[in-house]
């Protein structure tokens, strides 16, 4: 059942933040329907296109009653004539033929591999789509990759600034890695896409802090991501980590992936930043998200190991801003974006993963609980695993 603080016709809202979203909708096979259309348009480049389908899949998530007329959806938000329409062929056929043929199609079949690849986004799909490749296996012979010789590219530790500043949650999407990362994640490819059950993400999460309190005793930490959603099995693990005394966190991210990789663990750093970048516009808390993108292994020791690699999302905020961060990382990729848009419509505020701005005056904002925030906003109090917007 939905909570009770949302009940009140919250579904109507066109802010995703206000509404309650839950992993499975009464309409699931409509939203994996829309889905296939958002993604196709996402793979060709048409982002526009691609952002209307999410915002209509992320209010159908949140509507409360299975779908059966025509005249239940038009008043919704994000629901256009397009929409509508599409919508009503699912009622009257059971499906979208448009979404049928796509999701049959050699194309989006290929480009939907491909861009499962690390590293390997719609561009960069479509260009070796053109270029005659169909198969991963393709690609490994294009990219040189020896299935054999995975060790090669193993770890990369030297200090990468994040891209003009910015964080991959304020950008919107991911970072872009470099060709030797599309390498080592093909070579890889066999373990990174088999999905992680919880159960061995709480396992990930319980050793890494235990390295961690060996290097410094009383960080606290939440898995985030899709886990935190709700999700029995995620595509990676993603764990916020902080320290009560904020003195102590700056420089950890760094030291617990070097241990985990001393002890076996981490054998591949996509991403480490510190953002220490010589920014005079930013205070004290905004240079304190420090992450590490990483591939990681149970050690043999572990009840669960099995020797297959995952990857591994570490990120390090100062106490000041941990909640927020917390918040980020949880998702979904349409909570935030809503809950940005919202903090700035409403609010005149400024809201990603490393803080809380007014816009008009830079004052930071430093909520102590994941409940203050919302409060902060003005908003009802949504639980995680009603956040699958
Ligand atoms: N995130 C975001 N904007 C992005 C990418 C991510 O706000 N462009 C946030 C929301 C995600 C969280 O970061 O929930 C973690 O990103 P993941 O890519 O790990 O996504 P999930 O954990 O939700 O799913 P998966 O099971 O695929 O890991
Ligand atoms: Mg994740």
């Amino acid at each position: 059942p939905i909570p009770t603080n949302l009940e009140q016709l919250s579904y109507l809202s066109k802010y995703a933040c206000q509404r309650a979203s839950p992993l499975i909708c009464p309409n699931q096979e409509l939203a994996v329907e829309l889905d296939i259309l958002k993604r196709s348009r996402g793979l060709e480049g048409e982002e526009r296109s691609a952002l209307s389908y999410a915002r209509a899949i992320s209010v159908v998530k949140a509507y409360p009653h299975r779908i059966t007329s025509k005249s239940q959806v038009q008043k919704l938000p994000h629901f256009g004539v397009k929409i509508c329409s599409l919508v009503e062929e699912f009622l009257d056929t059971g499906e979208i033929s448009e979404a049928r043929s796509i999701a049959s199609s050699e194309r989006f079949k290929t480009l939907s591999d491909f861009s499962s690849v690390y590293g390997i986004g719609p561009n960069a799909a479509q260009k070796l789509y053109n270029l005659g490749l169909r198969t991963l296996e393709d690609l490994e012979i294009y990219y040189g990759v020896d299935p054999t010789d995975i060790e090669t590219n193993l770890i990369k530790l030297e200090n990468e600034e994040a891209p003009r500043g910015s964080t991959r949650r304020s950008q919107g999407q991911k970072d872009e890695p470099g060709e030797s990362w599309i390498k080592v994640a093909l070579g890889l490819r066999n373990d990174l896409m088999k999905k992680i059950p919880r159960t061995e993400a709480e396992e990930m999460s319980r050793i890494v802090m235990q390295e961690l309190d060996a290097i410094e005793p009383g960080c606290v930490s939440t898995i985030v991501g899709g886990f935190r959603r709700g999700k029995p099995e995620g595509n990676d693990v993603d764990i916020v980590f902080t320290h009560p005394d904020g003195g102590m966190v700056k420089g950890l991210c760094r030291q617990l992936v070097q241990r985990l990789h001393e002890r076996g663990m981490v054998t591949h750093v996509m991403h480490l930043s510190s953002f220490h970048g010589p920014n005079p516009l930013r205070t004290a808390h905004w240079d304190s998200l420090e992450k590490a993108l990483t591939v990681f292994t149970l050690p043999k020791s572990s009840p669960l190991y099995t020797g297959t690699r995952r990857r591994l999302d570490l990120i390090f905020a100062h106490p000041d801003v941990y909640w927020t961060a917390v918040i980020g990382w949880s998702g979904s990729v349409m909570f935030q974006r809503d809950l940005r848009q919202w903090a700035k419509d409403k609010y005149g505020m400024k809201f990603d993963s490393s803080g809380i701005t007014r816009r008009h005056d830079s004052k930071p904002f430093y909520p102590k609980t994941e409940k203050e925030v919302f409060e902060l906003f003005g908003l009802e109090w949504v639980g995680p695993t009603w956040r699958n917007a």
